[in-house]
């Protein structure tokens, strides 16, 4: 890396925080006018896509009342973003950080999803972003050919990463096989593991997350939330595509001037190659259902005799405990 080309934002702890415990914290210099227009932005592009029915999303635990939608997907189409959203780009220079970070030539984003939550408290499954050799596990991050970033634009508290020691072939590993691995990662409920076997991280306003999605992460939010999350890697190659306002590739689907799906035989053939969810809501009765559970917290407990079967009771051992309050408003 030339010292030339080295962005100033990114410090050297930055970079050995992320190499030996997969993330690192940065602040995107962005100015308070800047940030109060991306807010702006955000408020209309969520708007938008509920006004517009916008279809390439996700919905969960979606609610009687309020309008649960929890993440845009391809939110720079075109036909959902925002000259608020394109100077958020121009400004954080995502791409710099990332060159600078990774020591990548050509950083290339393949996932873009805006997370714009209402005012709920959510928790996910725990999860790898994708599946390879666990023995690297332990590995330094900087090794990885994918990297996530989270670009906040609401202070959250919450989001969990697994530490390197408690994972695979760790000194206090919680993951000693890869059958607790398939288990904790097939399983249906959100888990708690020890509270000291992972980070809790702080995300602030004006900040990206830089993690190595290669370790376990569990999503988890106390609120409405507004962030980017982007996965990237190292393209190498130019036949990517470029949106003016940014400074890294996309593939294909992530170009602004690309034309989405219509009809539903249209739709149909987009989801099931690009893997793009275009969530349906759900029924009033399951609306119902969730904003009743969301209050009282029964309907987990109530299958309790279900949930603990031997599956769990394996990953149990290894200390991943059922998070019986997840997703409603006891949550802690
Ligand atoms: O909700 C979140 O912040 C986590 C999302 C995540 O890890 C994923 O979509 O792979
Ligand atoms: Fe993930």
């Amino acid at each position: 890396m030339s010292f030339l080309t080295k962005d100033k934002r990114l410090k050297k702890k930055n970079i050995e925080e992320f190499n030996s415990r997969g993330w690192t914290l940065i602040d995107l210099k962005l100015s308070q006018n800047i940030i109060n227009n991306t807010l702006r932005g955000l408020e209309n592009i969520r708007k938008d896509a509920i006004k517009k029915n916008y279809k390439p999303r996700r919905i969960y635990y979606d609610h009687l009342i309020s309008n649960n939608l929890s993440a845009i997907e391809l939110p720079f189409n075109k036909s959902i973003c925002n000259k608020d959203i394109h100077n958020l780009f121009i400004k954080a220079k995502i791409g710099s950080l990332i060159k600078s970070l990774m020591n990548w030539q050509s950083p290339c984003c393949d996932l873009s999803r805006l997370f714009c939550m209402g005012d709920f408290k959510y928790r996910g499954n725990w999860h790898r972003d994708y599946k390879g050799d666990l023995t690297t596990i332990q590995n330094s991050s900087s090794e990885r050919s994918v990297l996530l970033a989270g670009i906040y634009l609401t202070n959250q508290k919450g989001f969990r990463i697994l530490k390197k020691d408690y994972d695979f072939n760790g000194i206090k590993t919680i993951i000693k096989n890869e059958y607790v691995e398939d288990t904790v990662n097939s399983f249906q409920y959100p888990l708690n593991p020890p509270s000291e076997s992972y980070y809790e991280i702080e995300g602030k306003v004006g900040h990206v997350l830089f993690f190595d999605p290669f370790l376990m992460h569990q999503g988890s939010t106390f609120g409405s939330r507004f962030d980017f999350h982007m996965k990237f890697y190292d393209s190498k190659e130019s036949k990517f595509k470029r949106n003016i306002f940014q400074d890294f590739d996309v593939i294909d689907i992530l170009d602004e001037n690309l034309e989405l799906p219509v009809n539903s035989q249209e739709i149909a053939k987009f989801k099931k190659f690009h893997k793009i969810p275009f969530d349906k809501k759900s029924t009033v009765i399951q609306r119902i259902r969730n904003s009743i559970d969301y209050r009282i917290g029964l309907r987990k407990i109530l299958k309790f005799k279900k949930i603990k079967n031997s599956k769990y009771k394996l990953i149990k051992k290894s200390g991943w405990n059922i998070d019986w309050f997840s997703n409603t408003q006891w949550q802690k």
